[in-house]
């Protein structure tokens, strides 16, 4: 198969590399960790590895060595699109390389003949409260598809470790292929009275997405390009990435791992400010008439601060500029809908909202990032139900996650145990 095959034969020079900078400098420093950065949730300390996409501080995510702007260049695209087939962005993950468009086609392909999703994952979702969040039930869905794991069928019949890598992309490819139907089967069961609509299998991953909720618009279906394309991965250390990597390390297959993945991306402080971000920009349009003048939206930033609130979508753990990812999607914006007025919101709150920060003295990034503005582009095609926009970044974010969890079998990457120290400790190691 494309996929294994490439990564079989790209395998043997990342191990060599790897084991040979831990036999041969094993134990060089890399960093040295400070008691700021023990008691401030590891802010930078440098402790994870992956070679699937980094982030700049300054210049925002590069998807295996690729800024957004050149692969939004260099991705093969959606027939009559300009934006990236999610085929081609997996291939590039999962084995480093550009491909072309019969490679990214291929990848749509297999996902397309992998999609069929088995009644009880459906039974599970339904079987939940009626109030319960989308990404409860996004996560129960992935978590009820566990008992199909390779990897862990596998494991049982007593796998070699060298297959570790091939069982968790074929459970990598399973989940993924199956992704779009189960998101569209929450939307449509909480807001679309269960209407099931079934997929058009000419259309690719995402535009599929798009057609499954009854959103035929081609504008939208480029949207849902454009969001699972951003989406996808920033690196090892933020929540999802993080819990899947960890859990995946205790060798618990695709489906435990990227659940609890998706359990870390429901946290306000991360994915879900894309739905947080959208309830403010509505509570700013229902306070006031007209889009607020810049003094009113600065005393009204300055009201959700004062009330011990963040403001959602801005602020990064380590970016120090605009999200490349939000630039991206603004520029949807401006050639969309650039008269519509929640979108014209977002852009004044982007002129005011970083100096507000900025005065507070201790934010280290005050500029947009990525949730700042999906949301409003999802509002404007009618998809309104903020609370389901979480659910969409997980789409995209499992294929980062994924892509990692193949990467760090193949390479052996141990199960994650960091040391920890009690306070008493650290007043010690401080007084000496
Ligand atoms: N509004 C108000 N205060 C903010 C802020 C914001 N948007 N961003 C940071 N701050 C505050 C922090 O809460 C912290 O305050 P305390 O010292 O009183 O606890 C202080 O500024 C310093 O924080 P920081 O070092 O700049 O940022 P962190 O790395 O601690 O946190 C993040 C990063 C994203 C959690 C934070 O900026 C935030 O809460 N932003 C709003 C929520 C958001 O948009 N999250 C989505 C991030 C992207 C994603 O993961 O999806």
């Amino acid at each position: 198969m494309l996929l294994k095959d490439k990564i079989s034969e790209k395998l043997p020079d990342w191990q060599s590399r790897v084991s040979k900078l831990v036999r041969e400098h094993g134990d060089k420093v890399v960093d040295q960790i400070t008691v700021k950065q023990v008691y401030g949730g590891m802010r930078g300390a440098k402790v994870l590895v992956t070679d699937i996409s980094y982030v700049d501080p300054n210049e925002g995510i590069r998807y295996r060595g690729h800024t957004i702007p050149e692969l939004m260049k260099l991705l093969p695209k959606a027939d009559g699109s300009e934006y990236p087939l999610a085929g081609g962005l997996y291939y590039l993950l999962l084995t480093g390389d550009v491909p072309n468009h019969e490679q990214a086609q291929e990848v749509e392909s297999i996902w397309k003949s992998r999609s069929n999703i088995p009644p009880h994952v459906y039974e599970t979702i339904k079987a939940m409260p009626s109030d319960a969040h989308p990404m409860t039930l996004f996560s129960a869905a992935i978590l009820s598809l566990q008992n199909n794991s390779v990897f862990a069928r596998q494991y049982q019949e007593g796998m070699q470790r060298t297959e570790y890598w091939a069982a968790t992309l074929e459970d990598s490819l399973n989940l993924t292929a199956k992704l779009p139907a189960i998101a569209a089967y929450i939307y449509n069961l909480k807001y679309n009275n269960g209407n099931y609509i079934a997929p058009d299998f000419d259309l690719d991953w995402s535009a599929n997405f798009a057609k499954m909720i009854g959103k035929d618009d081609p504008e939208y279906m480029d949207l849902s390009r454009l969001y699972f394309f951003l989406h996808a991965d920033h690196e090892s250390g933020n929540v999802s990435a993080h819990a899947t990597h960890l859990v995946g390390s205790s060798l618990s297959d695709v489906y435990y791992a990227c659940a609890a993945g998706i359990n870390g991306l429901a946290g306000p402080l991360h994915g879900l400010a894309n739905q947080e971000c959208l309830r403010w920009l509505l509570d700013v349009q229902d306070s006031f008439d007209v889009l607020p003048t810049k003094a009113e939206l600065e005393e009204f930033a300055w009201d959700t601060l004062n009330k011990g609130m963040v403001i959602p979508g801005y602020g990064h753990a380590v970016l120090r500029l605009p999200d490349p990812r939000f630039t991206a999607q603004y520029e949807f914006g401006k050639k969309h809908m650039p008269d519509d007025e929640l979108f014209r919101l977002v852009q004044l709150v982007n002129e005011v909202v970083p100096s507000v920060l900025q005065q507070l003295g201790k934010v280290k990034n005050p500029w947009p990032n990525v949730d700042a503005i999906s949301g409003t582009l999802q509002y404007h095609y009618g998809v309104r139900e903020q609370d389901f926009y979480t659910v969409l970044f997980g789409v995209s974010r499992i294929l980062g996650v994924t892509s990692n969890a193949v990467w760090a079998r193949a390479l052996g990457q141990p199960i994650e145990r960091p040391k920890s120290l009690t306070t008493k400790m650290l007043e010690e190691i401080v007084k000496n």
